[in-house]
């Protein structure tokens, strides 16, 4: 199995870094606007797009990956909402497992319709512990999934999942407070999971400005995601504050 991808992100968080990432929703977009807006992101400093949704209304899921890829040098990775969205142009997949959640689907059955066709495609799948928290609205993945997120004030509950993903060998854990959330991960369950687990933290959900960004890098979070960003009226100048901010950051994390 491949793991060019990971290494290299594993590589740039050992050196000390951080990053930041940025979702790309296929329904959000045209192809034509795609392009100029993975430019704009690369040219913010962005590190990564990643392109999925939880529930695609669009037909062009191949030919958006295909844009994105061709309009940046950036590395473009799937953030799947089911096992549809799969592109050859992408340079890996997060091949995310919903563990805050009880439903088999999200756990093991879209994996097992997309592995095949992963494989034939040659996409570099990253093993990715999903983790819904509580954001104080009902988020897309909670209504799809039919699950119930992780308690906000309960972060031993995240640490637990936290840890059962780790020693089942995910590479990465996203806490993820869905898009457009009214509460970002609280840094709290951040800092205690960072403090039992060793593979990288994405956070995202809810963050639109560079003082959030900062204390989700600062309570230990390795990579930061905004999406809903994008479609705001000062998002682009946001966008630039937080990844200058990612970019400076040198303390914190493990
Ligand atoms: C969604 O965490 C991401 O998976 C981004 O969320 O759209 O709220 O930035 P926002």
């Amino acid at each position: 199995m491949k793991t060019i991808v990971f290494d290299q992100l594993q590589g740039r968080l050992k050196r000390g870094s951080r990053c930041y990432w940025v979702l790309l929703d296929p329904d959000d977009f045209t192809i034509e606007q795609v392009k100029g807006i993975a430019r704009e992101s690369e040219s913010c400093g962005v590190d990564t797009l990643l392109v999925g949704g939880s529930l695609l209304h669009t037909m062009h899921f191949d030919e958006f990956v295909a844009a994105v890829k061709k309009a940046t040098s950036l590395p473009v990775l799937l953030f799947p909402g089911d096992s549809t969205q799969l592109s050859s142009h992408a340079d890996a997949l997060l091949y995310l497992s919903l563990v805050s959640g009880r439903n088999p689907t999200n756990l093991i059955g879209e994996h097992v319709k997309a592995a095949p066709l992963i494989r034939d495609l040659g996409i570099e799948p990253i093993p990715t512990a999903y983790m819904l928290i509580e954001s104080g609205t009902v988020s897309s993945v909670e209504f799809m999934s039919t699950t119930r997120p992780i308690p906000r004030s309960k972060p031993t509950i995240a640490v637990a999942h936290a840890l059962a993903a780790q020693y089942m060998g995910m590479r990465l854990v996203y806490l993820e407070a869905g898009s457009g959330a009214l509460q970002s991960v609280p840094a709290e369950m951040i800092a205690m999971v960072r403090a039992q687990v060793e593979i990288p933290i994405i956070v995202g959900g809810g963050i639109r400005d560079a003082a959030t960004a900062k204390e989700k890098l600062e309570a230990g979070a390795d990579i930061i995601v905004t999406g809903n960003l994008l479609r705001r009226k000062n998002g682009v100048e946001m966008m630039r504050e937080i990844a200058a901010t990612v970019q400076g950051f040198t303390g914190g994390g493990k």
